[in-house]
């Protein structure tokens, strides 16, 4: 019980500090994190000049146009549901923007926010080794105004500006957003709180069951239906070989009249 409680101080008053231009903000906690910086460090940054995605691929950063922040955790959970702090990440987003800008989204597996069907916000969740052990940066990219996007993702991705119509207060969402990580990660170190995680995310995700959906990793392409998600994050696809379970890659929803449930090379 007291360290439940201890988890929900450290978050509760975490350190903030507040970056105008960096490389990435998941960087530099990495950095911090090595040096020994405690769990609750963040930062956030007006701009970051290398913002990252997964697979290393760029995450558009201009200067005041986007909320980059990142975290630094030190979960004491078991290694197999660190894959659920990215759901805590994107159901304390979720909360975030609706509290803050008054924007519904929907998640997209395994780390989208998506608002109108657009990419609103990404997530990056990353375990790096420090002296004080095994630890997680989480890393939170969300779209101020249309101007955090290059012009060629205007069909894809969308802004808080955009939704809202109005324009976006930067430190109300991000005081939303920190309350809201603090609440969501203390639930992950309770008894059952990993269901509860599992359960909230998936009520509030399109893409969590009979979605027809197209699965992408690497070279493998998978198309189905999604049938709900494992305790431990993964994506249930039912496929014409049977059900899968989809640890990595990239998901896109399909028509339905295209989806074959066949397997691709
Ligand atoms: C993500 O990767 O969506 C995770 C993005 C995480 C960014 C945050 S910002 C704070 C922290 N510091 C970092 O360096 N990173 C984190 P992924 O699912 O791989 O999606 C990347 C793809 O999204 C790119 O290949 C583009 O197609 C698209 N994209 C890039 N910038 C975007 C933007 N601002 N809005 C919407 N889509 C974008």
């Amino acid at each position: 019980m007291c360290l439940f409680v201890a988890y929900n101080r450290a978050l509760m008053k975490p350190r903030i500090l507040r970056y105008e231009s960096v490389a990435s903000t998941n960087s530099e906690v990495a950095r911090l994190a090595v040096e020994g910086a405690e769990e609750g460090l963040a930062i956030v940054a007006d701009e970051q000049t290398a913002g990252r995605g997964r697979l290393q691929r760029a995450w558009s950063s201009p200067k005041g146009a986007g909320l980059y922040f990142s975290m630094l955790l030190r979960p004491r959970i078991a290694p197999d549901r660190w894959p659920l702090i990215t759901f805590v990440a994107a159901l304390a987003t979720n909360d975030a923007l609706l509290e803050g800008a008054g924007v519904l989204t929907d998640i997209k597996w395994p780390n989208d926010l998506l608002a109108n069907e657009g990419k609103i916000c990404g997530i990056l969740a990353e375990a790096i080794e420090t002296p004080a052990g095994r630890a997680v940066v989480v890393g939170i990219g969300i779209n101020l105004t249309n101007n955090a996007f290059p012009q060629d993702l205007l069909g894809v991705a969308t802004s808080v500006a955009r939704e809202s119509g109005r324009q976006p207060e930067r430190e109300t969402i991000l005081a939303a957003l920190l309350s809201a990580l603090a609440r969501w990660y203390s639930l992950l170190h309770e008894p059952e709180g990993a269901a509860k995680i599992v359960a909230a995310w998936t009520s509030r995700s399109s893409y969590a069951s009979d979605k027809s959906v197209r699965v992408t990793n690497g070279d493998e392409v998978l198309q189905g239906i999604t049938r709900g998600i494992e305790s431990d994050g993964a994506l249930r696809l039912e496929t014409a070989q049977g059900i899968q379970l989809i640890r990595a890659g990239d998901v896109t929803s399909v028509r339905p009249a295209s989806v074959n449930a066949s397997q691709c090379a």
